[in-house]
C-alpha cells in the first residue's frame, strides 16, 4: 500500500486512517479557523514557474550549504514534538530517514526519544530546537547538553510564547497524559492497530518527553505547555546571551518580519527561519512564502534564510529556492507518512520530495541549486 502513495494528500488519508481522531486532528490541525494553514500551501500557487530549456541536465546537483552544514537535498526535516505518539519508532525513525538521505533532522526539545540517541541514530547534521522557558536554569541545561552530544546547529523557536488556540484539541480532549471525553474515546476504540501498536511497544505507557518538565500532576494541553512553562518576557537580550553563549550556529525559528530579521543579524545569529509554526499559532499571520524575498533582500547576504510551512511538492521548494531561501523545513510533508508506515513511510515521502526536486530541477534548466534565479518566477 505504501507504494500507492505518491504524495503528500496519500499519506494523509493514510495516517488518517491509522490514527486515533485526536491524535491525527492534533498534526492536521491549527489555530482558530485555520486560514493561515491554507494559505501556507495556497501561497505557493501565488507565482508560476518559468524554465530555462537546452540547458545541459544529465546530472544536477541538489546540495547546499546552510548553517555551516552540507546537505545532500534542500530540504531538512523541522523539528516536531511527540512523534512516538504518532508511531512507536516516532523520532528513530525520522532521524534514519533523514540521515539515509543526507540531510538534517530537526530534534524537538519535546521529543520523546532522547537527543543523545536521535543524534546517534541519524549520523547526520543535527539541530536542536528547544523553547525559552521560565525556568532559566533549564535553558542553560539544555544548551549544555547539547554541546556534549556534538550538536552542530541550536534552533530556538520564538513564536510560541502563549498557546495557539487549537480548537480541534479542545473538542477533542488533546493534551498530555490523554483527558478525552467520550467522543475521544470512541475515536481511540475505532483505531484498534495503533491501540495494539501502542500497547505491544509502549505498554501502556505514554512517550516520555526529553525534556522534564514538571506537568504538575496534571493533564497539559500544548496551550497550557506553551502559557505555563515559557517566558512571555523573553526579549533580544536574553536571546543575545545565549547566541553568546552557545559561540556556534545559532538560528531563531518563527521569525516573520524584516525588522526582526535585522536583529537576529545584530544579535550574531547564523540563521533564521521563517515560520508561522504550520499555522498553529497565529492565525490570519502572513505565510513564510510570501515574507520570503523581502527579507532575502533585508538580510540575505549577512544570514542564512530558511522557511517552513505548506510545503507539500518539489516545486514548492524550488520556488523557495529561487526566491532566496537556503534551504526548506518539512513538517506535516514527514509526520503523515511517519503515523502511516514508520521509517519506510518517511523514507518513501523523502525519496518522493528528492524525485520531484531533480525532475523539477532538470525541467527548469537548472544543474546546481546555485541556478535557481528569481527569473524564473513570475507572480500573477
Ligand atoms: C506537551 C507539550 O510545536 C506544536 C508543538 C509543541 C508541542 C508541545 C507539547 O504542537 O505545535
Amino acid at each position: 500500500r505504501l507504494t500507492q502513495c505518491q504524495n503528500f494528500h496519500d499519506f494523509r488519508r493514510m495516517a488518517r486512517q491509522r490514527l486515533p481522531g485526536p491524535i491525527f486532528n492534533y498534526i492536521d490541525g491549527a489555530a482558530d479557523d485555520e486560514t493561515t494553514y491554507r494559505r501556507n500551501t495556497d501561497a505557493f500557487e501565488a507565482c508560476d514557474l518559468v524554465p530555462d530549456v537546452l540547458r545541459g541536465v544529465a546530472q544536477v546537483d541538489m546540495s547546499v550549504t546552510v548553517m555551516g552544514q552540507k546537505l545532500a537535498l534542500p530540504v531538512y526535516c523541522s523539528p516536531t514534538a511527540l512523534q512516538r505518539l504518532f508511531h512507536h519508532d516516532g523520532e528513530r525513525a525520522v532521524a534514519a530517514a533523514a540521515g539515509k538521505f543526507g540531510t538534517m533532522f530537526g530534534v524537538s526539545s519535546l521529543g520523546t526519544v532522547s537527543l543523545e540517541e536521535a543524534r546517534q541514530i541519524s549520523g547526520g547534521p543535527q539541530v536542536y530546537q528547544f523553547y525559552f522557558h521560565k525556568d532559566r536554569g533549564l535553558n542553560r541545561e539544555m544548551m549544555a547538553r547539547a554541546k556534549t552530544a556534538g550538536v552542530q546547529v541550536m534552533m530556538l523557536t520564538v513564536d510560541s510564547i502563549t498557546g495557539g488556540n487549537r480548537e480541534r484539541d479542545k473538542r477533542t480532549g488533546f493534551a498530555i497524559p490523554f483527558r478525552l471525553n467520550l467522543a475521544g474515546i470512541a475515536q481511540f476504540a475505532a483505531k484498534p492497530a495503533w491501540a495494539l501498536n501502542y500497547v505491544t511497544h509502549e505498554r501502556f505507557r505514554l512517550p516520555q518527553l526529553d525534556t522534564h518538565v514538571d506537568m504538575g500532576g496534571g493533564a497539559m494541553s500544548i496551550s497550557r505547555y506553551f502559557t505555563d512553562m515559557l517566558d512571555p518576557a523573553m526579549n533580544w537580550d536574553d536571546v543575545a546571551a545565549m547566541v553568546a553563549e552557545w559561540g556556534g550556529q545559532f538560528c531563531l525559528k518563527g521569525i516573520m518580519s524584516v525588522e526582526d530579521a535585522r536583529r537576529a543579524v545584530d544579535i550574531g545569529c547564523t540563521g533564521i527561519v521563517l515560520s508561522n509554526h504550520g499555522g498553529r499559532q497565529l492565525d490570519g499571520s502572513r505565510s513564510a512564502f510570501d515574507q520570503l524575498a523581502e527579507i532575502v533582500d533585508a538580510v540575505g547576504d549577512r544570514i542564512d534564510v530558511m522557511m517552513d510551512g505548506g510545503v507539500q511538492r518539489g516545486t514548492h521548494v524550488l520556488k523557495a529556492l529561487a526566491l532566496g531561501a537556503k534551504a526548506v523545513g518539512l513538517g506535516r510533508y514527514y509526520l503523515f507518512p511517519l503515523a502511516a508506515a514508520g521509517r519506510p513511510g518517511v523514507e518513501r515521502a523523502l525519496d518522493l520530495m528528492r524525485i520531484e526536486i531533480e525532475r523539477a530541477m532538470k525541467l527548469m534548466g537548472c544543474q546546481t541549486v546555485a541556478d535557481l534565479q528569481r527569473r524564473h518566477l513570475r507572480f500573477r
